[in-house]
């Protein structure tokens, strides 16, 4: 009798499951078996009821049964899975027409812009592009240039002191020697780059920043200050786009002999006085001045034999002035609505 109910239910399982259209389906029909209250599971629940001969047999049967259409269950669900699979896959579809996603492209920052156009001009004037540390050594940053030890100038170009002696440089002018130092003149370069110093900050002033530097030597007597101001003016003539109004005002530079200080009008305030050039309506932009003597002693040249002019100069005061910003510190901001403007 158990044996004809467990063959008409396997038969009948069989057909019921390859009718099934989704996994949905089967699992119902899986319960109608195996469930708690299912075909199958209440046979195989009724077997502690039956005597000992007849429940070995039924239950030897009952669990192949149940095997078998575990089995059938497991093939139908991965033959379902497969077709949903398929059928989701025939669905989906390229809408070719749709508006491409848009890629934010990014530029130059002003103060890189700046310095290309800084070297590109100085370039076409015959002047070749020099690097040089960052972290220095007193003995280039200061003692080379004419700045002793105890020299009150060191108070100008305050630092940061690095364990082990080194220290972050306060100007490029150390590449000045470095450079003279390998290099026999006549010789044009300039030399741009990061430069820090240990003073409070304000609309012209961080603690880091950029300059470059330049320097022009050649033999005694062939290099003046009306070379200096002749190759500046047509720096700044080439930078503005315009002929900018300029004012050399004497100055000090332990390794320049004269010195000074070169100050371009305020184009924020048009001279009327603002933040940027602290109501003086001039913004200073570079120092420089005639190559000291000791300098080249310092480089191993004969100063009997050599001269030339050197300058220094704040990139970011040179992007201040072209660009109308009022204060140096929105460089470093990071913030792309000031960005974006360039
Ligand atoms: C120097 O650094 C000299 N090495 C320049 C020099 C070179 C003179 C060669 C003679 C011969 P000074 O400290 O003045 O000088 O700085 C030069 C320029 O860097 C300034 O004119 C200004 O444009 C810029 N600068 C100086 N300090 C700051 C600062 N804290 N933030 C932004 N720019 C600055």
């Amino acid at each position: 009798m158990a044996r004809i109910n467990l063959k008409r239910l396997k038969n009948k399982a069989k057909k019921e499951i390859v009718k099934t259209q989704n996994l949905k389906e089967l699992d119902k029909l899986f319960k109608k078996y195996s469930g708690k209250r299912g075909e199958l599971t209440s046979i195989l629940r009724s077997l502690k009821e039956m005597p000992k001969t007849k429940r070995l047999k039924v239950g030897r049967q009952a669990n192949e049964l149940k095997e078998f259409l575990i089995a059938q269950f497991d093939k139908r669900a991965k033959f379902l899975k497969d077709k949903s699979e398929k059928e989701s896959k025939k669905k989906e579809w390229i809408d070719v027409t749709l508006p491409g996603e848009k890629i934010l492209l990014g530029h130059l920052h002003p103060l890189t812009q700046t310095r290309r156009k800084v070297e590109e001009i100085f370039q076409s004037l015959g002047f070749s592009v020099i690097e040089g540390p960052e972290i220095e050594n007193e003995w280039y940053n200061f003692d080379t240039l004419n700045i002793p030890k105890d020299h009150p100038a060191r108070d100008f170009w305050d630092t940061l002191y690095l364990k082990g002696g080194g220290l972050l440089r306060t100007h490029t002018s150390p590449v000045q020697v470095r450079f003279l130092e390998k290099n026999k003149p006549p010789l044009r370069i300039i030399v741009p780059g990061r430069v820090f110093r240990h003073e409070a900050t304000d609309a012209s002033h961080e603690i880091n920043f950029y300059q470059v530097e330049g320097l022009m030597v050649d033999d005694k007597g062939k290099i003046s200050i009306a070379h200096f101001k002749a190759i500046i003016e047509e720096f700044f003539r080439r930078f503005f786009g315009k002929r900018v109004k300029i004012r050399l005002r004497p100055s000090f530079f332990p390794f320049t002999e004269p010195s000074f200080e070169v100050d371009v009008s305020c184009p924020i305030c048009g001279g009327k006085g603002c933040s940027a050039c602290k109501n003086s309506s001039w913004i200073e932009i570079m120092g420089a001045g005639m190559v000291h003597p000791n300098v080249f002693k310092n480089s191993g040249l004969n100063p009997k034999d050599w001269q030339g002019f050197a300058f220094g100069m704040g990139m970011d005061r040179l992007a201040m002035v072209k660009y109308k910003i009022n204060d140096i510190r929105l460089f470093y901001s990071g913030d792309l609505r000031f960005l974006k403007q360039f």
